[in-house]
């Protein structure tokens, strides 16, 4: 208000205009290749036409991004708050473009320019902060955020190195460290003026309060790092709404130890102000598997505490009383990672903002969300009280008080049920004691919830049956998971996407999934038949030179390409894939040559992703199946019915080339162990079909595209825990064709046997946990229905589109709303343009 007029006619007249045609562009690019990058006409390569060009598109997006941010706080509308150690974005320039809608103005530009969209787009590095399905579904929904213009924010760590490169040497994995910032990052805005410092170790004080007389505690810190905010704009789909997503970068602070500079240690001042860049230096590379890490804890408490002073300072600017917090602000946990915004939260309200402790709690319990993505025990994450009462004092004493509170509740409840006060309690009575990070989610927030039917269903049943009795069962909800529509088809599959939108007029489907139904009434049309069979090679000769390049090895595009493309896992069972390729060679080789093609559809079986660095088993499994490549590859006898290929480093732009491209892909987990899987959909919605256990999502999947569409097979999660006890009774029956399987291997046929002795002694001596044995059978039969349903060309792509046309259920814009509705109480804002 205070701002004089002839100032504002100023600012208003350049305020930052944004392009709109193809001029406009091309005058920002050669604007950005000449003063940002200091370049000119006659150096501008790739890399320099890729930064120019996202600069241009950067500079759009902050001027919407602006807008944004500014209407949210003008109506001081509740947001929701998405806590995630792990974004998964992959590229952001082509997602950037489609989302804008200016793919084709930028492509026409370029192309005036001197250079290809395509080869633009491939400078890019991925951005790999994540593992896998779990940073992926972050990704994911902070898009459908934006798009459904939801005032949502993500907070993230921003770590200078993401996920590890795999290279494969010899057929092992071996891994390079990921540095993808290597060039400067046109998609951040780094915030350098936002610095919080967190504090760190040690110890606390009783002090009176000068106000009130009443006596509290303080946390006296014994080290100070400081976060430094970085900010990706997110842009959404058919709106102008652009979200944010901020990472936190650590810096150390300005002081430094004065002391030991004083004594003349001015080196060691100095490298302990360098650690303090190592907390956000790397992503740890373990999927589904706890590993507690001194390091692991300082980077979740650096993340919640820099993200938790954020969110508090923007509702502190509201003025509003603090029992109105849970009406502004919503947070949800992704996974355990980020429980300790739960003590963090209620440590600001009580110790920092005077709020007495069950009126602090109250407000903490209705703020918070967990979501659970996994019911296996080892990846279920404790901190021992050591570690974390060394490193966070404070913070241990408010989750004694927290747990004291919660076990007095449940004893008037269930008088002497010592079972049941063991069993919720927040800390585990073992040697050394443990925080159980789940339990502790569960008790800071007021619902929980699964990520498929299935395993929202197990999880009540199982790890958290007895939260269930405490709380009763409408806590705990199902949210399935979904995934964006406009990066996994249209951004994937451009082809597909196109005629899809030839025929639903116009691409809108994009943001109203359901309409894909309409493809329904063109199944019987054979030239649409054919367009569609046409896409499927296209993308297929894509992924053959794909795997030319990365591996060296010739395949047919008319084969039936079978993919299994994700973590390596024992519960995913790429090892009952590979034994099952095992199988097929060894019949093949067994059948007469005029007989093989009419018994054996040609396939190209294709393996890819990473095994954690430590996780020797799943590396063993990489061995293998090389192995096995090497030796099926080259064998004269076999030539195109049978070729197996690794695709090394396996990440999200490559799959943006293997979903679109594959016939047939492999979700064959244990049943009950994949929570819901998400590559399931997005094989799917790009035509191809699944083979597949009664697991996760694809139960789902199946509801939607109808049990003809899907090969199912093996036991059902209700019979896996009497299946293992049968094996740990010494009740294994191993079937005669893994006998001969395993038989092959040890005879040296894939090379030396000793590597793999114990992947085969894991199924055949100790216990097989993942039921390999049990389902081996029929994982063949399904197999073989495969082959036969292959051959009926037609009726293949009739599957493929019915299952495209009911996949609408599975866009993450659904699952948001569902969010939204049940579990944030938050409502879309749509700003008039
Ligand atoms: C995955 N979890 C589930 N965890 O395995 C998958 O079924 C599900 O679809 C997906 O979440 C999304 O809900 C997963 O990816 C991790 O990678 C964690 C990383 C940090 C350590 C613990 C595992």
């Amino acid at each position: 208000a205070a701002i004089p007029l002839k100032c504002r006619e100023i600012w208003k007249r350049y305020g930052a205009n944004e392009f709109s045609d193809v001029d406009g562009f091309e005058s920002q690019f050669v604007k950005h290749v000449e003063t940002t990058l200091a370049r000119s006409i006659y150096n501008c390569d790739n890399l320099a036409a890729y930064q120019a060009t996202s600069n241009s598109i950067r500079d759009k997006l902050i001027v919407h991004w602006n807008k944004t941010q500014h209407l949210h706080t003008a109506k001081d509308v509740k947001r929701i708050y998405y806590l995630s150690l792990e974004f998964l974005m992959g590229r952001a320039l082509d997602n950037a473009l489609i989302n804008l809608e200016i793919r084709d103005l930028a492509a026409t530009a370029v192309d005036e320019l001197g250079f290809r969209l395509e080869d633009i787009l491939e400078v890019e590095p991925d951005a790999a902060l994540g593992n896998g399905g779990l940073g992926r579904l972050a990704a994911c929904f902070i898009d459908s955020l934006s798009t459904g213009n939801y005032p949502g924010w993500g907070y993230g760590l921003r770590y200078q190195y993401g996920i590890f490169s795999q290279k494969i040497v010899d057929g092992y994995q071996a891994e390079a460290p990921d540095y993808w910032l290597r060039f400067s990052n046109p998609w951040e805005l780094p915030r350098l003026e936002i610095q919080i410092p967190v504090d760190f170790y040690g110890y606390t004080t009783t002090v009176k309060d000068p106000q009130t007389g009443k006596s509290k505690k303080q946390w006296n810190g014994g080290e100070q790092i400081l976060a430094v905010a970085y900010d990706f704009p997110i842009p959404g789909y058919g709106t102008s709404n652009v979200n944010n997503l901020r990472m936190w970068s650590s810096k150390p602070t300005t002081e430094f130890d004065f002391q030991k500079f004083n004594e003349g240690d001015y080196q060691d001042s100095l490298a302990q102000q360098q650690r303090a860049e190592s907390i956000t230096a790397v992503l740890y590379p373990n999927d589904n598997f706890y590993k507690g890490k001194e390091l692991r804890l300082k980077q979740q408490y650096f993340w919640v505490a820099a993200s938790l002073h954020d969110i508090v300072r923007r509702f502190i600017k509201t003025k509003r009383p603090w029992d109105q917090f849970p009406d502004q602000v919503a947070i949800q946990l992704n996974d355990t990672h980020p429980t300790l915004a739960v003590v963090e939260l209620q440590r600001i309200l009580t110790d920092l903002q005077g709020l007495e402790w069950d009126v602090a709690w109250s407000i903490v319990q209705r703020t918070f969300g967990y979501t659970n993505h996994t019911v296996m025990a080892e990846a279920l994450e404790k901190w021992p009280v050591d570690l974390f009462g060394t490193l966070l004092p404070r913070h241990l004493e408010i989750v004694y008080d927290i747990n004291l509170a919660f076990l007095q509740m449940v004893e008037k409840k269930f008088p002497n049920d010592r079972g049941l006060l063991s069993s919720v309690s927040v800390i585990e009575e073992s040697q050394p004691k443990n925080i159980r990070m789940a339990n502790l989610a569960i008790i800071g927030s007021h619902r929980v919830n699964g990520v498929a039917e299935l395993h929202s269903q197990l999880i009540k049943q199982t790890i958290f049956s007895d939260f269930v009795k405490v709380y009763g069962s409408d806590k705990f909800t199902n949210v399935t998971n979904g995934i964006t529509p406009r990066r996994w088809l249209r951004q994937a599959n451009p082809g597909l996407a196109a005629l899809i939108a030839s025929k639903l007029g116009g691409y809108g489907y994009l943001n109203d999934l359901n309409k894909l139904k309409g493809l329904e009434q063109f199944v019987e049309d054979p030239g649409f038949r054919a367009e569609w069979a046409a896409i499927k090679t296209a993308n297929k000769t894509k992924l053959a030179a794909l795997i030319a390049s990365t591996t060296g090895v010739t395949v047919n595009p008319n084969s039936l390409f079978d993919v299994q493309v994700k973590r390596i896992h024992e519960y995913k069972r790429q090892q009952l894939n590979i034994f099952g390729v095992i199988w097929r060679y060894l019949q093949l080789k067994a059948t007469p040559k005029a007989e093989r093609t009419t018994k054996f559809v040609p396939k190209v079986s294709i393996f890819g992703g990473k095994a954690a660095p430590g996780y020797y088993t799943a590396k063993t499994i990489i061995k293998l199946v090389n192995s096995v490549g090497s030796v099926v590859n080259s064998d004269p006898e076999i030539g195109d019915l049978l070729k197996v290929v690794f695709i090394p480093d396996y990440n999200v732009s490559k799959a943006e080339v293997i979903c679109p491209g594959s016939d047939l892909s492999e979700h064959i987990s244990t049943a009950g162990t994949e929570a819901s899987g998400t590559s399931n959909m997005k094989f799917v919605l790009n035509g191809g079909l699944i083979i597949g256990t009664v697991d996760g999502a694809n139960v789902e999947i199946t509801r939607e595209v109808g049990e003809d569409n899907i090969f199912l097979f093996g036991n059902l999660a209700e019979d896996v825990e009497d299946l293992r006890h049968e094996h740990h009774m010494g009740r294994s029956h191993i079937p005669d064709s893994l006998v001969q399987v395993f038989d092959a291997i040890s005879s040296g046929q894939f090379g030396t046997p000793d590597e793999f002795q114990s992947l085969l002694d894991g199924v055949r001596f100790h216990g097989d946990h993942y039921l390999v044995s049990d389902d081996f059978e029929s994982y063949l039969e399904a197999q073989k229905l495969v082959d036969e349903e292959f051959r009926k060309k037609e009726d293949w792509v009739r599957k493929s589109i019915i299952s495209v046309a009911n996949m609408g259920f599975f866009s993450s814009d659904r699952c948001i709303e569902e969010y939204a509705e049940n579990i944030w109480n938050i409502e879309p804002l749509e700003e008039k343009v």
